[in-house]
């Protein structure tokens, strides 16, 4: 009976959240954040990815300098690149560009908020608060549903394959010990 109740109010909660996160985008300043969405992660899974597109309404050029989260001992903006055949990730250092008038969008393939040493995994269904700092315009907190994996509109094969060789890879460009 009390998982029942306990299921029935993860799945209103899940109803009511989704809802605004579809209803309303994020705006500041400027800038417009949508579709934002973390792919659900197994168990063991050490780092999550964070997608979302950004749209800057404005003239000027900005730039996601850091992001931050509760659920993770440490955040990066990363980008991925083919590198001998091989998807590779590293840390963009200055952040990602957001030109005045464009957008930026942050993929499955492509650049992505990488939330590593994750205090517990990413489950279908919950929503996690973040916080995206810019450059210029500030910085906001957004709800970012965490979705089935399989389900992404824009998926663009397993590229989260270069996942695996993760750690390694960030060894290079942090000073923390594993
Ligand atoms: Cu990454």
């Amino acid at each position: 009976m009390k998982l029942f109740s306990a299921l029935l109010s993860a799945l209103f909660v899940f109803a009511a959240t989704s809802f605004s996160a579809l209803a309303s985008d994020y705006k500041l300043g400027d800038l417009a954040i949508h579709k934002a969405y973390i792919p659900a992660t197994v168990k063991s899974a050490p780092v999550a990815a964070g997608y979302l597109k950004i749209t800057n309404n404005g003239k000027e050029d900005d730039r996601l300098v850091s992001v931050e989260a509760d659920f993770s001992a440490k955040q990066q903006i990363h980008t991925m690149k083919m590198v001998d055949g091989i998807m590779r990730m590293r840390p963009l250092k200055d952040g990602i560009f957001i030109p005045g008038g464009g957008e930026t969008v942050l993929k499955s393939g492509g650049d992505h908020l990488m939330f590593m040493k994750l205090s517990e995994p990413m489950q279908i269904g919950q929503m996690r608060e973040v916080t995206l700092v810019f450059e210029k315009a500030g910085e906001v907190t957004i709800v970012m549903p965490v979705v089935d994996p399989s389900s992404q509109e824009d998926g663009e094969g397993d590229d989260h394959s270069g996942h695996s060789g993760h750690s390694e890879q960030t060894d290079e460009h942090s000073t923390h010990s594993h």
